[in-house]
Formats: C-alpha cells, structure tokens, sequence
C-alpha cells in the first residue's frame, strides 16, 4: 500500500470515530436533557420518557388510564331504592341479603338473595345462645333462598321460595344464604352457604352447598352434598367457605369465595378460588389461594382477557378495584369510595367463557343495619356504575361526593373515645 494511501485510511477511521464518538455525546446529552426536563403541563396519555418519581410511575403503569376519567375500571356508585318488596315496617322480622348476580333470561331479570321472615330480629351472634329453632342469631340465620324478577330492574316481583331449608341433617338445615348463580350447559345451579349450627356459636361457619334446575324458575334439586368444602385442620379456609362466586372462564368454572380467618377478636377475611370442570365438583382449590388479599363480599366479573373484582370493607386493598389478567394475580387498578356491598352485578357475559369482558354497568346490593341493631334487618338496593368498555359516562366518572355533614357527624366518637382524649387533654394541662 502506498503512503498516500495509508494516510487516507488513517485520516478516514480518525474521522468516522470522532463522528460516532460525537453522536453518542449528542446522544447522552439528549438523554439526560429529557432525563431532567420538567413534567408538562398537559398530562400526557401516555408514561412519557423522562425520570418519574414512583408515584407518577405508578400512574401510568398500574391504572388502565392515566386519570380516573380515562380508566375503565375507575367509577363511582349510583344507589336506587326498589320497588316492589316489603319489609313488615322496617321491624327487624324481614331481611332480603346477599343477592345474587342478576341474569336475563326470557326477558326478565332475575336475582336469588337470603330471605329471613322470623317471629323476631336477630339476638345478634354475640348472643347465639339465646337463639333457638325459631329465634335467629345473625341476620342470615333461618332463612332460605328467594328470588324476585323484574322488567326494569328498578321494580322487582318477589316470586317466594327457590331453595328451602332442608331437614337435618342435610348440609343448610339450620339456614341457606347467600346464593350465587351459575349457568353451566343449558342448567342452572345455585351455590349457597349451608349452615349446620346457629351462626355465632364457634364463628360463622359452614362450607357451601347447590341445587341445580332446568329453568330459572326451578324447581330446584338440592345436591344435598358439600360442593366446597371447608379446608382441613389448620388451613386458613378451615372453618368458612363464604359468598360462593361462580363465573365461565378459561373452559371452566371459576368459583372465587371469602373466607373468615386467624379467629377473633382479629378476624382476617380474604378471597379464595375453586376450580372445577362439571359445577357439582370435585372443586379444586387454587394453590395460590388465597388470591385476594382484602374483600368481603365477593364481586367479579369478566373483563378484558382478565377477571375484575370490587374489593370491598376488609384488608389493606379494601375499597379498590382489582384486575387479574389470569384469573388469579390480582392488581389494583383504581381506587374509589361508597361502594356497593355485597354486590350481585348484572354481568350478560358471566357463562359465556369470553376473552373480551364487556363489564358492569348496574346490580343489586345490600344495606345492613337499617334502622337499629335491635331491629337488625338489610334491605336489598340497586347500584349503577360505569365499569363497562361500552359504555362511557363521565356523571360515573367524577372524583367527588358531596355529602352533608350530618354523614360524618354520624361517624362521631364513641364514649371511651372522648374520655381518652380528654384525660390526654388534662395530662397537658
Ligand atoms: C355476609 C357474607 C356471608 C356471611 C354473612 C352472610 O357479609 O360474607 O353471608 O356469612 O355476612
């Protein structure tokens, strides 16, 4: 190679890594400048390329939007009074609880819930001994299973019984509560809570128990046999199987459910899964359980690919609503308040095994302590909601709740309350 030549290859490689040596300068610099420029004044839709503090990282990558309005899991909650059931005067004899999910069928809505109609209120579980086979002890104890069907879904026309108490000692003889619906292959099976003792003895517990039918309208068969049973001695589902949850998900019969543990006076409730291919069992507990940490009531539906769910009352996610891209890993994907309890959801794709949930948009819930303790009693409600891909209300999507202040007086202090804080007043004097 001649020198002239030699030089010019020398002078090319000087050039071309002076030029790459410069454009990764230019590079970082531009990185660090985006790295350090301040957050823009229009929020972006998206998590933008600058340094995040984790709560703005948090934002972007654990909601389904970047404000409430744009999340589709974010709502309020709209309450309605029904119409059409009666409560004997508010006098504690009557309770209609824990609706189930409502369905369409034939035209009409339908919903199952816990009817008591006792001779007098409940003594209350703390005094399950003065209860008998005619005085209940919780609200839930000695009932059965009604249901009621509407047009609307405002007023409803109670129909009477779909699942009595059956005689000792099948599993429920003591009380059936707090029933859920499942379509499955043309039938129709109603999970419940078959209690065998007075609720408030031990604790609240009983495993859970179905009858199945060829319509809506029954007649139901009762299985007569445990569905879910109590986990064994030592596992945290050991004494309550709670509010059975059935819905069609992945081929099979998702059955999530709650479960009241580590005993009292710090009761810990918590969400289970069951898995099962035919709806009278075996039911396979997820390995997993429990998958929810908070909750009471169990709420879910299908969404998206996933299973949403409104965790409400108990935990430290309690109040939020979750989002489970499997089923079972459950992540919190809005937070919201005045959630409705122990909500059964108008879901029109509960049994359809979808891959793309639609959502909620209303339901039936629940009230409890009507009017005093004394006349213990719950009245069932309606609740409407914007939780639905097809639907978009902004009036559902507000951050607000105006509320008088009569509301938070009634959350006032209690009597040890106030003499604590005023000893701890005169301790400062
Ligand atoms: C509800 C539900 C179950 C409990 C009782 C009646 O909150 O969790 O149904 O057993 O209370």
């Amino acid at each position: 190679m001649s020198t002239k030549k030699l030089l010019l290859i020398t002078g090319l490689c000087i050039i071309s890594f002076w030029a790459c040596k410069q454009e990764s300068e230019t590079t970082t610099v531009t990185t660090a400048e985006t790295e350090e420029a301040p957050f823009p004044f229009k929020l972006p839709p998206t998590k933008p390329n600058i340094k995040l503090s984790s709560a703005l990282e948090r934002n972007y990558d654990n909601y389904l939007g970047a404000t409430p309005q744009d999340n589709e899991l974010y709502t309020q909650f709209k309450y309605t009074e029904l119409k059409g059931f009666d409560y004997n005067n508010h006098d504690g004899t009557i309770s209609r609880r824990d609706p189930s999910k409502v369905i369409l069928h034939d035209g009409k809505y339908y919903v199952w819930y816990t009817y008591r109609n006792t001779a007098t209120p409940p003594v209350g579980t703390k005094n399950a001994d003065k209860a008998t086979d005619v005085i209940p002890s919780a609200d839930w104890d000695l009932s059965e299973i009604w249901y009621a069907t509407s047009e609307d879904g405002f007023t409803w026309e109670e129909q009477g019984v779909a699942v009595p108490r059956p005689p000792k000692p099948h599993v429920g003889w003591r009380s059936v509560t707090t029933t859920d619906i499942l379509e499955w292959k043309g039938k129709w099976y109603l999970y419940y809570q078959g209690f065998m003792e007075v609720s408030g003895k031990r604790g609240d517990d009983c495993p859970v128990a179905v009858s199945y039918a060829d319509s809506p309208n029954g007649p139901w068969t009762p299985h007569n046999k445990i569905v879910i049973p109590n986990g064994g001695e030592g596992e945290w589902d050991q004494f309550s199987i709670h509010d059975p949850y059935p819905l069609v998900y992945k081929d099979k019969i998702y059955l999530y459910y709650k479960s009241d543990f580590n005993g009292q006076p710090n009761l810990i409730r918590m969400q289970g899964l069951a898995i099962a291919d035919n709806p009278l069992g075996p039911f396979e507990k997820h390995p997993l359980n429990p998958i929810m940490n908070s909750g009471h009531e169990t709420t879910m539906f299908p969404f998206k690919d996933g299973i949403a769910a409104l965790v409400i009352r108990d935990g430290s996610e309690h109040y939020t609503i979750q989002y489970a891209e499997d089923g079972v890993n459950f992540e919190i994907a809005a937070i919201s308040s005045y959630f409705p309890a122990a909500a059964g959801p108008f879901i029109p794709d509960a049994f359809t095994n979808t891959k793309d949930g639609r959502g909620i948009t209303w339901g039936i819930s629940h009230f409890t302590n009507v009017t005093t303790w004394a006349e213990n009693h719950a009245v069932l409600a309606r609740f409407d909601c914007d939780l639905s891909q097809d639907v978009n209300d902004p009036g559902m999507k507000r951050n607000h709740t105006y509320l008088k202040p009569e509301f938070y007086y009634k959350m006032g202090l209690n009597k040890k309350q106030k003499e604590r804080i005023n000893a701890a007043t005169e301790a400062l004097k």
